[in-house]
C-alpha cells in the first residue's frame, strides 16, 4: 500500500515509517522539523542523538533497501501539500504532524494560538487536500485519550448510546479536554467526523494514550535509524521522563496526589496498532474511533514500575511529589475501552516492565546529555499562567 506520513520525522513516524517498509508498503512522508525547534525552545535535546534528515535518509536507503520519498512540505503551505498528494497519490495518509504539548500550549497567548493555528488548520488542510485529490484514501489521524477528560463513568470509543427525555440515539461521546492542545484534537475529530459524513471521505481517529519507550525492532542497531526521545517538560511524556530521570539519579518527578490515571504504551504497540489500522480500512465514509492503549496505571503505580526497573538495572531511584503544574484530577475513575483493536487482532504487550528495562538501558549510554541538562526537569508552566519552578511538597520516598 502507499502510506503517507505527515511528520516522519517525529518520534512516531520516523518508527512507523520504517515499521511500514519492513512489511512491504510505500511510504513517503513530509515534515518542516517543528519538533526539533520546540525542544531546542524548551532548553533541551533528544536524550537519543538523532541525525540530520540527510543522514537519516541515506541510512533508511542503505538499512531498509527503498527510498524514504520525502519533502519538507508544511501542512499550512496547501498547494505544496496537495502536489506532493497528487505525486505520490496515497491509499493512505497518517497524520502525525501536530504540536503534541499539553504544557507548550498553555505557556501563554501566542503559544495557544500558535497550537491552535497550527494543528487545526493544518488538519483541515490535509482533509481539503484529500477531498480534491485522493478522495478515496484512509486517513489515521492521531488524536488523543485526552479528548475525553476524566468522566465518571465508562469511556466507549468515540459514541455511545444514550437515552434523553424517553428518546434514544447514538451520538458521540462528551469531549472534555484539559488543555489547548488536547482541545485542538477535538478540533480536529469535529472536522474529520463531518467530512466524513459530507464528502464521503474515510476515517480512523486513534485516540492514543500515553506512549512511552526508545527503539523498534524495524530500525535494529543503527544509530541513525533511532527515534528521539525527549525529558523535557512539554515534549517529554511521563514514563520517558521518568526513565531519563532515573539514569541521572534525579527524583522522579510526581504531580500532584500522583493518582491521575491514564492508559499507556510501548512505542511497539503504537505502530503495532497504527500498522493494523492501516491494513484494515473502513468503508468509504465510515468515520470511526480505536481507542489505543496498553493498560491504565496511576501516575504513581507507573513510578513504582520504572523504580523496579532501574532497580533491575542497577539504578537505586527516588520518588519525589511536586506541587502540580497543571489543573487536572488528582482523584478519578478512569475505565476506557479497548476493543476495537484488539478485534483486529492487537497484541498488547504485557511486559511493560521489562519495556522500561530496554529503554534504561539504552538512556543510560547518553547519561551525560540528561545530566547536562538536568535543570529542565522540574516543571515550571503552570495551567494558570504564572510561571515559576514547582515545589516538592512531600519528599518522602515512595516506599
Ligand atoms: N506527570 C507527572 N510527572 C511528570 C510528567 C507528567 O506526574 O514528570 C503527570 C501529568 O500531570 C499527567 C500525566 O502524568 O497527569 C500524563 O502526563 P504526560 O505529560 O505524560 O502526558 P499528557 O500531557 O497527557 O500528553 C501526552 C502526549 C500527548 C498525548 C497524551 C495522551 O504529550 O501528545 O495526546 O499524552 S493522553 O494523556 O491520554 O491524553
Amino acid at each position: 500500500m502507499r502510506v503517507f506520513i505527515t511528520g516522519v520525522d517525529g518520534y512516531l513516524g520516523w518508527a512507523l515509517a520504517q515499521h511500514l517498509v519492513k512489511r512491504g508498503h510505500t511510504v513517503a512522508g513530509n515534515d518542516i522539523y517543528l519538533r526539533r525547534e520546540w525542544v531546542e525552545e524548551m532548553g533541551s535535546v533528544s536524550a537519543q542523538p538523532i541525525y540530520s534528515m540527510e543522514e537519516r535518509l541515506a541510512a533508511f536507503r542503505e538499512v531498509h533497501g527503498v527510498k524514504l520519498d520525502f519533502r519538507p512540505v508544511d501542512l499550512l503551505d496547501y498547494a505544496a501539500l496537495c502536489e506532493f498528494f497528487q505525486d505520490f497519490q496515497p491509499e493512505a495518509i497518517v497524520h502525525l504532524a501536530e504540536m503534541p504539548s499539553a504544557p507548550y500550549s498553555m505557556i501563554d497567548q501566542q503559544h495557544a494560538v500558535f497550537t491552535h493555528n497550527n494543528n487545526v488548520i493544518g488538519s483541515l488542510n490535509v482533509l481539503w487536500a484529500m477531498k480534491e485529490v485522493c478522495p478515496d484514501a484512509h486517513l489515521v489521524k492521531l488524536g488523543t485519550m485526552g479528548e475525553y477528560g476524566t468522566p465518571n463513568i465508562d469511556i466507549p470509543e468515540g459514541f455511545f448510546e444514550i437515552e434523553y427525555r424517553g428518546r434514544k440515539d447514538t451520538m458521540p461521546f462528551p469531549r472534555q479536554a484539559n488543555s489547548f492542545y488536547h482541545l485542538t484534537k477535538v478540533h480536529d475529530s469535529n472536522n474529520t467526523m463531518f467530512a466524513c459524513r459530507t464528502w464521503g471521505l474515510r476515517s480512523t481517529d486513534i485516540m492514543q494514550g500515553v506512549v512511552f519507550g526508545t527503539q523498534i525492532d524495524a530500525m535494529g542497531d543503527d544509530p541513525r535509524l533511532r527515534s528521539r526521545l525527549d525529558f523535557d517538560q512539554c515534549f517529554g511524556t511521563a514514563v520517558n521522563r521518568f526513565c531519563c530521570q532515573a539514569v541521572i539519579g534525579h527524583p522522579l518527578t510526581l504531580y500532584g496526589t500522583g493518582h491521575m490515571k491514564r492508559g499507556f504504551l510501548p512505542m511497539r504497540d503504537s505502530i503495532q496498532c497504527l500498522t493494523i489500522t492501516i491494513e484494515n480500512p473502513p468503508q468509504k465514509g465510515e468515520y470511526r474511533v480505536f481507542n489505543q492503549f496498553e493498560e491504565c496505571y496511576t501516575i504513581e503505580e507507573l513510578a513504582q514500575k520504572v523504580q523496579e526497573a532501574a532497580r533491575d538495572v542497577g539504578l537505586a531511584t527516588e520518588i519525589q511529589f511536586y506541587e502540580n503544574p497543571r489543573n487536572e484530577r488528582g482523584e478519578h475513575y478512569y475505565n476506557p475501552d479497548r476493543q476495537n483493536l484488539i478485534n483486529l487482532g492487537y497484541q498488547p504487550t504485557h511486559d511493560v516492565v521489562e519495556e522500561m528495562r530496554i529503554m534504561l538501558k539504552d538512556l543510560m549510554k547518553h547519561h551525560d546529555r540528561i545530566m547536562e541538562r538536568r535543570e529542565i526537569l522540574v516543571p515550571d508552566i503552570r495551567w494558570d499562567g504564572s510561571h515559576r519552578r514547582s515545589e516538592i511538597i512531600d519528599a518522602t520516598p515512595v516506599k
